[in-house]
């Protein structure tokens, strides 16, 4: 069992990275409900990603979404988030909403079309360069809707292929992970449909190719904490977008449907992280909310997040590895079942409460962020 001084150092070494596309207003299909001093350009994001890590402590980054976040001058972008005192973290390319993608990006039957893709994630890789980001997030939303309509078997050629002249493209301190998707908003087949896929292409492509997980992006009732434990031992596990299912891909708050899902999860990082063998590894593994809160305040839900992670990781940590470990060699089916779940439901709130304080932090920080005013400040400033 870890003592308390090892648990308080190892959550305050905890990393969330927080996305741009949270901050400004989105919807469903259906519609887009504005907020009211929703971030309406990078800078905004910037600025309320920073409220995010002032009261967390643990956000010290914001993912980017090119061409959403796009600006003309990067310089001026960094120096900005430098004084917010948050800095630029993984580039997303977008490669699904332009009409020459309608029958896909880099799998596109069209060869034009393909390269028109591959340079777009090129310019997102001098764009990383630039803003010193280590690492590309890649989610193809290529697929088609109905039998027949393409070959598996040549779109998984086009993939492997342009796949590695951007591979080639990267410089050498930097990672694709490389993020799958099982359905939408192709219908029929995706062609990175889920992790075996992208474990595929990031074996062939080499080390600087991971795979993401997003847990909003498998069927329902997945295990997903099993390929989180086989893609560390395989060491092709890049990172994380957090957020939580509960049909579909539908971007809910992390931790609010399932929170012994994230657990069990959270389980197998911390088991991987506490071996000597993997946790050089676990070290790089980006994690990442990609969360778009359509009804909830935007900023408050980013906390609430962070807050979620904090704790189920906490919890995981209070996981008495050794009587574990002695009950499933026995066979002691309901012991190591009981150990899990005494460490689930351990209220580490006031242990994060103690942490906060240490980090010279507010140790609540959703009241924090609300007693400032800032909302009433950007409401008025920035407008509908
Ligand atoms: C696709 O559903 C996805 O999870 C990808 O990560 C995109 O970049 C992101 O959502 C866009 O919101
Ligand atoms: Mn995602």
């Amino acid at each position: 069992m870890l003592s308390l001084n090892n648990i308080k150092s190892m959550l305050k070494k905890q990393h969330i990275e927080t996305p741009s596309w949270g901050y400004s207003d989105s919807g469903t299909r259906f519609m887009v409900f504005k907020q009211p001093g929703a971030a309406k350009n990078l800078k905004q994001k910037l600025e309320d990603a920073a409220q995010v890590h002032k009261y967390t402590g643990i956000c010290p980054t914001v993912a980017i979404h090119i061409p959403w976040d796009k600006v003309n001058n990067w310089d001026e972008t960094i120096d900005y988030a430098k004084e917010l005192g948050v800095k630029i973290g993984a580039v997303n390319p977008n490669l699904f909403q332009e009409d020459d993608y309608k029958l896909g990006s880099i799998c596109n039957p069209d060869k034009k079309i393909r390269q028109k893709a591959v340079d777009h994630i090129k310019e997102c890789i001098d764009i990383a360069k630039k803003v010193d980001s280590k690492i590309i997030s890649l989610w193809v939303s290529d697929g088609t809707n109905y039998p027949g309509q393409d070959s598996f078997k040549e779109r998984k050629h086009r993939l492997e292929e342009t796949l590695r002249e951007i591979y080639n493209y990267m410089p050498n301190d930097m990672r694709i992970l490389i993020e799958y998707k099982f359905f939408e908003p192709a219908f029929y087949h995706t062609d990175i449909h889920d992790w075996g896929i992208a474990y595929l292409l990031s074996l062939k492509l080499g080390d600087r190719a991971q795979v993401l997980i997003d847990l909003g992006h498998h069927p329902l009732g997945y295990n997903i904490e099993q390929v989180v434990a086989i893609l560390i031992d395989e060491r092709k596990m890049g990172g994380f977008h957090f957020n939580n299912k509960k049909y579909a891909d539908d971007d809910l708050t992390v931790g609010s449907i399932n929170p012994y899902e994230l657990f069990l999860i959270y389980n197998e990082l911390v088991d991987a992280e506490l071996n000597p063998k993997t946790s050089a590894f676990t070290s790089q593994i980006a994690y990442m909310i990609d969360q778009s809160h359509n009804l909830k305040n935007k900023i408050e839900a980013m906390i609430q997040s962070v807050i979620t992670l904090q704790e189920i990781y906490a919890r995981a940590l209070f996981v008495d590895r050794e009587y574990l470990k002695k009950a499933q060699l026995d066979g002691r089916i309901i012991d190591a079942e009981e150990c899990l779940q005494d460490a689930f439901y351990k209220d580490v709130r006031p242990l994060l409460k103690e942490v906060r304080e240490e980090m010279g932090l507010d140790p609540e920080p959703l009241s924090a962020f609300r007693r400032s005013g800032y909302l009433k400040k950007i409401e008025e400033e920035r407008g509908l």
